[in-house]
């Protein structure tokens, strides 16, 4: 009841702040909370856009002209990319897009390419590389390679190393691909929005020396939130009434999430990774894991830690591994069990089958 009426005040708001003044776009976003509405000295977000139209804008449902239904349904497939004097040119354009999260459930997402999570830039240590980026989103937005050890200007901080890349506009992104380990990019202008609405993906980058034994199965897993209400989507925030009200693997939330299928016997590699803002104890069922990278980096065999569940914060990456000894359907899970519904109803969520056959 009460997040209805929380909601409703940000209806209103939404409403009013529509017949107000455009304010230019800026690259920081000051919380003025003076004369506030409080409640328990709490800023409501209702208060905080009657009062900063900065912040009205970040919690206005996500919203483009025109925007079509995605033509793909699975995210973070490996980007084809063309190579330019020795250098691999890869090409991505953020546009909004109608995202299917779960059968009959649709969220309009900020995407690179049309996919949640972006398409997946694979390369290997040293490679050089460029990334060719054309907005076509209704706002500013920049690309940062989190993680990966880039020169500072191309880092993609908007008023820091570049200006924000404008509606229509082209950036350039160009750096040596180090060190080996698993990363991402996503958006760094109003991350608290774009993030969450789906500009995010992941960017692997091999060792320069084959591994010798590597997994029979090695998938990235890229756990984010949303907010979806009256056919509307907002970002999900860590705040009262932007709570999320779905939880996505990959894009997907269970029973959409992908099934692992790996024969009994077998080593699997997951790389999990938080992009959305909340924590995810992710728990497996059945056989232990060890956690062989954090951040990309990794962990040397004897301090390898044996376990069932890794909490992965918001920016972290686990690498973990197991093999896959008993058959059956093992499921993977987040052990906040509400992240575990899809609107409140379970199961749903963080949730995902690892398919071990004889
Ligand atoms: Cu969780």
């Amino acid at each position: 009841m009460k997040k209805v009426l929380i909601f409703s005040v940000i209806s209103l708001a939404l409403i009013l702040s529509a017949c107000a003044p455009a304010v230019t776009p800026a690259n920081t976003m000051p919380m003025n909370n003076d004369n506030s509405e409080m409640i328990n000295g709490t800023p409501t977000p209702g208060s905080m856009m009657a009062e900063n139209p900065e912040a009205a804008h970040m919690m206005e449902p996500i919203t483009a002209p025109n925007v079509q239904p995605a033509t793909e349904t699975e995210g973070g497939q490996p980007l084809e990319f063309r190579e330019e004097n020795g250098v691999k040119v890869f090409e991505l354009t953020t546009k909004a897009v109608q995202w299917e999260i779960l059968d009959g459930v649709t969220v309009t997402a900020f995407t690179y390419n049309g996919t949640v999570p972006g398409p997946m830039i694979r390369v290997t240590e040293g490679d050089q590389v460029r990334i060719v980026v054309k907005n076509e989103l209704p706002d500013p937005t920049t690309i940062h390679w989190h993680g990966v050890e880039v020169p500072n200007a191309m880092d993609g901080v908007p008023g820091v190393t570049q200006d924000p890349i404008q509606p229509g506009e082209t950036f350039t992104y160009e750096f040596i691909a180090k060190p080996a380990g698993t990363f991402m990019y996503h958006s760094h202008y109003e991350g608290d929005v774009q993030v969450g609405a789906g500009l995010y993906a992941p960017f692997i980058i091999d060792p320069k020396e084959p591994e010798e034994n590597p997994p029979a199965v090695d998938k990235v897993l890229m756990i984010s939130e949303w907010l979806q209400r009256g056919g509307q989507t907002f970002a999900a925030m860590p705040m009262s009434g932007m709570e999320p009200n779905y939880f996505t693997i990959n894009g997907k939330s269970f029973p959409a999430t992908e099934t692992i299928t790996v024969k009994k016997g077998e080593r699997v590699r997951l790389r999990l990774i938080g992009i959305g803002q909340f924590i995810h104890p992710m728990h497996l069922h059945g056989m232990p894991f060890k956690i062989v990278a954090t951040d990309g980096h990794p962990v040397p065999e004897g301090a390898q830690l044996t376990k069932d569940t890794v909490s992965v914060a918001p920016g972290e990456r686990y690498d973990i591994e197991f093999v896959a000894s008993e058959t059956g359907q093992w499921m993977l899970h987040c052990h906040i069990l509400h992240h575990t519904t899809n609107d409140n109803v379970e199961p749903g969520g963080l949730m995902l089958m690892i398919n071990v056959v004889e």
